[in-house]
């Protein structure tokens, strides 16, 4: 069986955590986590790669040590290496993983500090409220590991949330076999993954088919399968090779939609027009919409909606956090679309981090439809990015300005991804900023602050007069860094009072605003920035997770710095800029 590309990512992630764990040189840690990163989003097959002795460290970030590694893992499917350190580790640590709440930093000082080793000693911890008096942690924190806790006591072993471009994958190659059945009407992905929720945690999908019992040998002999966890006359259950699990279930045609809606959720969205369901007499479950013992409905998601008085509800909504509501009083949000996008307003040059030089991502933007794009490279104390200082910038805007000339119809806004110091100074002058279009700001180091002092921090940013887009407002990486311990609420509010938007940035480990900042941004009037971050030609298609994630936030059109015209967000910036210091680009 073929290695997959997600599969090989997945030991490079659990390698450089635990990694860091041990408290392993930062370098080695990140080398790892930025090749999984790399590996994840290549087009191409590692392991087909292999197979025909082709060069892995042509690859993005793939040295001969981690090209001798991807070998050894193609062609046993394991890393010694990984295993080792498994086995050096204390067991119980890896289990505190499973925790969302806690990534490998948190493992580290919570086994520092508090000599804590397992899910047992931590959850005694937080309960004698031990874990708050850690920097970094609070009281919020503490609550939350607890209820993590529970989650993940109710969690099978092993089991894995995966981001959604592992989910989509396996999808695509289940629904490829799927596809195949004779009599097969009808395939649907329901569960999380379909909510767009930011990790999955089993993929569920549902089949319409004349042919139940063939639905269910083939998807039981289905080659990535490891362990057939369940094989009955209408459901089954896989679990893949990562430990990830599928089910699929076969549905008839009369009640697909009502099984759809049910299978879909979230369980509270169900559970709410359930309870709708009763005050009219009405019975719904995932068979169908019953009066009496007649079926009212159930072909489709509209007509079980309908009879409950409500319109169709965008499965990116289905939390049961006032869609419901919303819906009664005919106020649902018309949801941004990737088609609303145009342009992009944070992107990277192989000027610094990038792989793409500066009209490479220019012209993959242009022929993404898009007007614009921001050309916003990382700032000088980004060493290890070649971080742009004063002079380098200056020669990136005089590259613009002569680009801008051979394009009539699409603009390249000149910006910076400019450092936030500890005390909330920027990292490049005034006179230079004063040049730019755009200044995003960002933090990306000193993560760990007092929640009170990291929000100073990032509101005395807010204040520059040229700051304009805080990117990746809370700094998370999905399952590896913790959000900052910040008072959101306050950041937000700052960002309005001077004029400021918050990024949600597209990567997919990031998806940082997240969707109830996202909601609560809009709910006070602060505008939001989808940007792909991208590194490369290909991440500019990020951009799609950035609207799923959008979507879940409630965001329309209005809402969306980006889904702007070049001509209305270049008068916002013009706005945003001190009276003395006109826009600099001027448009086509
Ligand atoms: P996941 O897999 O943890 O990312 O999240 P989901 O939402 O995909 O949850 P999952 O796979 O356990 O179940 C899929 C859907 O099935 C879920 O969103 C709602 C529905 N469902 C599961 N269990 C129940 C239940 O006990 N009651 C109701 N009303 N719905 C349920
Ligand atoms: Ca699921
Ligand atoms: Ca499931
Ligand atoms: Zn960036």
């Amino acid at each position: 069986m073929v290695v997959r590309n997600s599969e090989i990512a997945d030991i490079f992630y659990e390698l450089a955590d635990f990694l860091e764990i041990e408290a392993a040189n930062q370098f080695r840690v990140r080398a790892y986590r930025t090749a999984a990163r790399n590996i994840e989003s290549l087009p191409q097959n590692v392991a087909e790669m292999v197979d025909k002795g082709e060069d892995l460290t042509g690859l993005p970030g793939i040295g001969k040590d981690l090209a001798a590694k991807l070998a050894e893992i193609v062609k046993s499917g394991r890393l010694p290496q990984l295993e080792d350190i498994k086995q050096r580790l204390p067991a119980g640590l890896i289990d505190l993983l499973r925790i969302g709440e806690v990534g490998p930093r948190r493992v580290k000082m919570l086994h520092q500090n508090l000599g804590i080793t397992g899910i047992e000693d931590l959850e005694k911890a937080a309960r004698e409220q031990q874990v708050r008096k850690l920097p970094g942690f609070g009281p919020k924190a503490e609550e939350k590991i607890l209820e993590q806790i529970n989650r993940v006591r109710g969690m099978s072993p092993g089991e894995k949330r995966l981001r959604l471009p592992a989910v989509e994958q396996i999808a695509q190659s289940l629904v490829e076999v799927l596809v195949e059945i004779s009599g097969v009407k009808r395939i649907d992905l329901a569960g999380s993954y379909r909510r767009k929720q930011e990790t999955v945690g089993d993929l569920d999908i549902l089949v319409a088919c004349e042919n139940p019992s063939e639905v269910m040998d083939r998807f039981v002999s289905y080659g990535g399968a490891i362990q057939v966890l369940e094989r009955g006359a209408t459901r089954s259950s896989i679990m893949l090779r990562s430990g990830f699990h599928v089910d699929v279930r076969v549905v008839p045609d009369e009640s697909f939609g009502a099984a759809l809606l049910y299978f879909t959720g979230s369980k509270a969205h169900s559970i709410a027009l359930r309870k709708m369901g009763m005050k009219s007499n009405l019975k719904i479950n995932e068979y169908g919409v019953f009066s009496g013992g007649d079926r009212v409905a159930g072909a489709t998601e509209q007509e079980v909606y309908a009879q409950v008085g409500l319109p169709y509800i965008e499965p990116e909504l289905r939390e049961n956090r006032g869609e419901i509501e919303a819906a009664l009083r005919d106020g649902l949000p018309h949801l941004i679309t990737l088609e609303d996008i145009r342009g992009d307003l944070h992107i990277h040059t192989s000027a610094t981090e990038g792989r793409a030089t500066l009209k490479e991502m220019a012209v993959a933007a242009r022929e993404r439809g898009y007007q614009y794009i921001a050309v916003t490279d990382h700032s000088r104390r980004l060493a290890m990015t070649r971080g742009l200082n004063e002079d380098r910038l200056s020669e990136q805007i005089k590259e613009i300005d002569e680009l801008n000339q051979t394009f009539s119809d699409f603009l390249v806004l000149k910006g910076i991804e400019v450092d936030v110091y500890e005390d909330g100074s920027l990292d490049l002058s005034p006179q230079i900023l004063e040049k730019l279009d755009l200044v995003v700001c960002s933090i990306h180091h000193k993560f760990d602050l007092p929640g009170e002092k990291q929000t100073q921090r990032i509101i005395r940013a807010l204040r520059h007069p040229y700051f304009i887009v805080l990117a990746h407002p809370t700094g998370r990486i999905i399952g590896e860094r913790e959000p900052y311990e910040v008072d959101m609420e306050a950041i937000i509010r700052a960002a309005r009072e001077n004029g400021c938007a918050l990024e949600l940035n597209s990567q997919t480990d990031r998806l940082d605003l997240a969707d109830i900042y996202c909601k609560m941004a809009k709910e006070m009037g602060v505008k939001i920035a989808i940007s792909s971050d991208a590194h490369s030609l290909s991440e500019l298609d990020l951009m799609r997770y950035g609207i799923t994630q959008a979507r879940r936030g409630w965001l329309e059109k209005p809402d969306v710095l980006n889904a702007r015209s070049l001509e209305e967000i270049m008068e916002i910036f013009r706005q945003n800029r001190p009276a003395s210091s006109p826009a600099r680009t001027s448009g086509p």
